[in-house]
């Protein structure tokens, strides 16, 4: 398979709490039919991107909570956009809620897959980055309650074979850790595609909110180039549910320069060249890890990681002990 295919990244604009799952598909296949009109062999689209952003509210009814959530990939109401994509030739990333049902027992994952131009899922990824909190907090305007829906991913951060090359995952608050994108370099990715929700509204440092796009864009851009590896980030935006989510969908090169963004808030498109062979221009040069990177004397990046655990165990327990 060539190096060099037309990759675009698929915002969506809000959906509704109570969309259906089919009109969600509708949208994302139509964004598909677009890439392929611009001749796109790759498209990404955003984390949980089949629903609302649902850690905005606490949702006490379980069965209601399920609702959220995909118990098979694909299944009846996701089958037509697996088959849209392989009638167009199209691979694509999508973030989604994962239920796994174990006897009695639930697991549930942020989740994200890629799946082939020939509709084969290829790798799959569960988000290690969980943000927000545990309870619901009265005092917030929303809640952002990943921390409770979902389980810490138990698969690290793989690299697949897919493209004509080595590709990685990632989901929202995993692409402002600089360990992702490094953990994905080292294992040799040359191209990151994640999704993200992210509210303008930070209500735990209301002062950062006119950085959120900043931020978003200085973390995406600063993975890139020090990996040298290709980036393709996708929102979910506009005002969904009363809650602001930034746009700003963008492909960044491996040095990190911005080749394609969309403009709008809505479901849109943008598309760009992706050459992995340019990935070698950083990794043979001023980021050659096997010439350069001094891991050495990085021993805090990982020591401890077990004490770590416990103490932020302890933290989550603290916070769960008033819970239902
Ligand atoms: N979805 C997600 O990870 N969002 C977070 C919001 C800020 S933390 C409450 C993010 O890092 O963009």
């Amino acid at each position: 398979m060539s190096r060099r295919f037309i990759a675009a990244t698929a915002q969506l604009g809000p959906i509704a709490r109570t969309e259906p799952r089919a009109e969600v598909i509708a949208r994302m296949i139509a964004l598909l039919e677009e890439a392929h009109r611009r001749a796109a062999q790759v498209v990404v689209f955003p984390e949980l991107a089949l629903t609302s952003f649902f850690p905005r509210w606490y949702i006490e009814d379980e069965a209601e909570l399920d609702r959220f959530y995909e118990t098979e990939m694909p299944g009846p109401e996701t089958q037509p956009l697996f088959d849209a994509a392989r009638r167009l030739g199209i691979g694509f990333y999508m973030g989604y809620a994962e239920l796994i049902r174990e006897g009695a027992a639930a697991r549930r994952f942020n989740t994200s897959i890629f799946v082939s131009p020939e509709g084969r899922i290829v790798g799959n990824y569960r988000k290690v980055h969980l943000p927000g909190h545990f309870n619901p907090e009265d005092w917030r305007p929303f809640q952002h309650l990943e921390k409770r829906y979902f389980e810490h991913g138990d698969l690290g951060f793989p690299v697949y074979e897919a493209m004509g090359g080595k590709i990685g995952m990632c989901l929202c608050n995993d692409r402002r850790w600089p360990e992702t994108f490094r953990v994905l370099g080292l294992r040799g990715a040359e191209l990151v595609m994640l999704g993200y929700n992210t509210p303008v509204h930070y209500p735990m440092a209301p002062e950062h909110d006119h950085l959120q796009d900043f931020h978003n864009h200085l973390s995406m851009q600063a993975g890139a180039y020090a990996n040298g590896c290709w980036v393709i980030g996708t929102a979910k935006a506009g005002r969904e549910e009363g809650c602001d989510l930034i746009g700003g969908s963008f492909i960044i090169a491996p040095t990190g320069q911005i080749v394609a963004r969309v403009l709008g808030l809505g479901d849109e498109i943008a598309t760009a060249e992706i050459d992995l062979d340019r990935c070698s221009e950083l990794r043979r040069n001023i980021f050659n890890f096997a010439l350069h990177r001094e891991p050495a004397d990085y021993g805090p990046i990982t020591e401890g990681a077990e004490t770590r655990a416990r103490e932020r165990d302890a933290i989550i327990r603290a916070d769960r002990a008033p819970a239902r």
